[in-house]
């Protein structure tokens, strides 16, 4: 395969492409390649983030005097962009991340039908008129951007995050500062390209590549940060909300899961197999809403396992912009050694493999970071297969004896983020959405996926603050502010 140039990636600050004065670099690697150096990537040190900082907060003054219907204009020219380059964006996805074209495509139109949604919502940012209880008086209320905000995202879906987090910050009013995942810097890069073409004055929208570990302290430190809205892990999010936590600074956290999807003995087993297959093998099983788990009644469970065996040989690993691969690679060599590492604790454990993938037999599959789907059955709830996230392709079958059995089941992890149900009957379904401990719950539809228009997010450990997406999206990045007029 050709390989890319290498190109600088770069900060953005205050209107300009600029290395870090640090004068280190990092080389941005294809997973499924390991030897194609995609990009030199600038490291940022807390200084970058002061600048970009001061940079945002220089032109949030003018960018909240731009009337909201306006801003929501150059928003939406964004997503023109977006739109114009959508087979370049796919490709560099692929590339950059490993999930395979389609899904990269896809990625591509959902990051454009957010950034379209949160534009429409520059001319509908309307507040309340309430009735007062003392006479000759008016009251409303007026919805104000907070400042600066600072958006923390994830490498495994490095456009459609950071797309849907800045959209609606910026419609709102606020300046932003982007701190994208330190493996995903070029996708954050282009995304930034789109929403500087589309005409947003210099300082509102700042980019500062660098990894976590250097760079959160200087954001949850910085007074001038009013809010945090952060995409990964549980365990970086709740020392992040901690740390804001001193000085009350807004936070918003999308984190972790471990969904499950109930199989119910009336359902269709051909969908819920299908669906379980693509919850748990799509994306590589490398996102917070992927199918971790699958709680089978036990009169079903052999035919299931069967069709589920079936489908997961459909799942051909390889590199994403080939024809016919339908899972890519794991995004690094640290993510790898952990999804194995998870893969030989469930072997030990004691649960029944049904298919695995740890260690892939064909040659092309040495040249990148991969795994092949993985299935274990028999597995007890309380064993860390059925219990820890793996963020790869890896799904748990356990049993359950009758509904109450599935939820208990279903609900007895620290998480709650999405959750699905396959039956045909309504009292079912009603009794699983009024029991589900998670954000999102699917009857007969998958685990994975979200729409622009509705809100995103889950509770315990998988989600705190306002939600994603959606209108609610503007309530995180908002302030109400009430008026009484005495007239
Ligand atoms: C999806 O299910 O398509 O980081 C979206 C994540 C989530 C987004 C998942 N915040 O995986």
């Amino acid at each position: 395969m050709a390989a890319t140039a290498t190109i600088p990636v770069l900060n953005y600050i205050g209107g300009e492409w600029a290395p870090s004065r640090s004068g280190e670099t990092v080389p941005d690697r294809n997973p499924a390649h390991t030897d194609e150096i995609l990009g030199e990537v600038t490291v940022s040190t807390a200084d970058d983030v002061r600048r970009a900082v001061d940079a945002a907060a220089a032109a949030f003054r003018e960018w909240r005097a731009t009337p909201a219907p306006q801003r929501g204009d150059i928003v939406r020219k964004a997503a023109d962009q977006m739109e114009r380059r959508r087979d370049e964006l796919g490709r560099l996805l692929t590339q950059e991340e490993g999930k395979t074209l389609p899904e990269s495509l896809a990625e591509v139109d959902r990051a454009i039908a957010n950034v379209r949604f949160a534009a429409g919502q520059g001319a509908r940012l309307v507040g309340e008129t309430i009735p007062s209880s003392q006479r000759g008086t008016f009251v409303y209320t007026v919805r104000e951007p907070l400042g600066v905000v600072a958006c923390i995202t994830p490498w495994n879906f490095p456009i459609a995050i950071p797309a849907w987090k800045i959209a609606p910050a910026l419609v709102a009013g606020n300046t932003v500062v982007l701190k994208p995942a330190s493996l995903t810097p070029l996708c954050a890069a282009e995304v930034v390209r789109c929403f500087v073409a589309a005409g947003l004055p210099n300082g509102a929208l700042n980019l500062v590549l660098g990894t976590g570990e250097a760079l959160s302290r200087a954001i949850t430190s910085d007074e001038r940060i009013k809010a945090i809205s952060f995409t990964g892990s549980s365990a970086v999010g709740r020392r992040l909300y901690a740390q804001a936590a001193e000085r009350l600074c807004k936070v918003q956290l999308e984190m972790g899961g471990k969904n499950a999807v109930i199989v119910m003995d009336d359902a269709d087993l051909e969908k819920a197999a299908e669906s379980v297959a693509g919850g748990a093998f799509g994306a590589t099983g490398q996102r917070c809403t992927a199918t971790s788990r699958a709680v089978v009644l036990r009169s079903v469970l052999d035919e299931f396992n069967e069709l589920l065996a079936r489908k997961a040989e459909t799942w051909r690993a390889g590199d994403g912009l080939e024809q016919g691969v339908r899972m890519g690679p794991i995004v690094d060599e640290t993510q790898l050694r952990k999804v194995k590492a998870k893969i030989d604790d469930g072997k030990r454990s004691g649960a029944k493999v049904i298919r695995d993938g740890g260690e892939p037999t064909r040659a092309e599959l040495r040249a990148g970071y991969f795994v092949e789907p993985t299935i274990f059955s028999d597995v007890d709830p309380r064993m860390p297969l059925a219990q820890e996230e793996i963020f790869g392709p890896v799904v748990s079958v356990i049993s359950a004896r009758d509904l109450d059995a599935a939820l208990a089941a279903a609900n007895g992890v620290g998480y709650g983020l999405s959750s699905a149900i396959y039956t045909n009957d309504l009292r079912t379904a009603f009794r699983y959405a009024d029991e589900s401990e998670a954000g999102m719950l699917h009857v007969n539809t998958p685990t994975v996926g979200g729409e622009p228009q509705v809100p995103f997010g889950g509770v315990k450990d998988s989600g705190f603050g306002d939600r994603e997406c959606g209108t609610a999206a503007f309530d995180f990045f908002t302030e109400a502010k009430v008026v009484y007029v005495g007239y």
